[in-house]
């Protein structure tokens, strides 16, 4: 019998976030949680992201990365869905369900993920350029477009297609960002979806490990 191998992922050494939990491990580790997988972590720093041992596993230089035995996986999505496939209780068993809970994936990723990370850029990496104010307004606007929608089709659900599934974990995890813009707010039932999300003990579980990273100290129960 051969013992399942620990998977290790890779975590800043240090996050900017400050351990408010919105770097993209955080989302690895809730899968992790959500299907009951014990977990390494190894600290990266900045500097190291960009030498060769880390570009070998990651090829743009960023975490998270995945390693399970002989395989390494980059791409925080792909590392959810490789997860939501070998374990129970991230995608649904019926075939047309599954194929709808992958669906939610991409679209959070590809279609709600991409405005979100332009307001990012405007603010933080354009912020100081003569034309960020006028700039700010429409990528804001954008996003707008894109919450107003998913609102529409969510309507008074709890989640995006019947039951909790690797689909809402990567949306939730992506509208999370849009916490401190306050664009949350103005959509009630998305910002009552995202803390029904943050409510589910797998996240609170992967939201302490995180945060013992920066804190440095142990969750409380490890
Ligand atoms: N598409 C990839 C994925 O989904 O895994 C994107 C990975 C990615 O952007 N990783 C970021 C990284 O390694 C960390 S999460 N950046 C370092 C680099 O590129 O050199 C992005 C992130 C960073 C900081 C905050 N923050 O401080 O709030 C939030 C999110």
């Amino acid at each position: 019998m051969t013992l399942p191998t620990t998977p290790t992922i890779t975590v800043f050494e240090r996050s900017p976030d400050r351990g408010k939990g919105l770097a993209r491990d955080m989302r690895v580790r809730w899968a992790l949680e959500e299907v009951g997988l014990p977990y390494e972590v190894r600290l990266v720093s900045f500097a190291a992201m960009k030498e060769p041992a880390h570009l070998a596993l990651h090829p743009f230089g960023q975490i998270p990365t995945y390693e399970e035995g002989d395989l390494v996986l980059f791409e925080s999505g792909s590392i959810v869905f490789h997860l939501a496939e070998r374990h129970t209780g991230l995608l649904p068993a019926d075939a047309n369900a599954r194929a709808r809970a992958i669906t939610w994936m991409f679209a959070a990723v590809n279609t709600v993920e991409p405005p979100i990370l332009d307001l990012q850029t405007a603010k933080f990496q354009e912020g100081d350029k003569p034309w960020a104010e006028q700039r700010l307004p429409l990528v804001r606007d954008r996003i707008r477009v894109r919450l107003g929608e998913l609102s529409a089709r969510l309507a008074r659900a709890d989640w995006l297609d019947g039951v909790f599934s690797a689909g809402d974990l990567m949306m939730v995890s992506v509208l999370l960002r849009l916490k401190p813009s306050g664009l949350l707010d103005e959509y009630p039932n998305l910002a009552a979806y995202v803390a029904r999300g943050e409510a589910r003990p797998a996240y609170q579980r992967a939201f302490a490990a995180q945060l013992a990273v920066f804190t440095g100290n142990a969750p409380a129960g490890a």
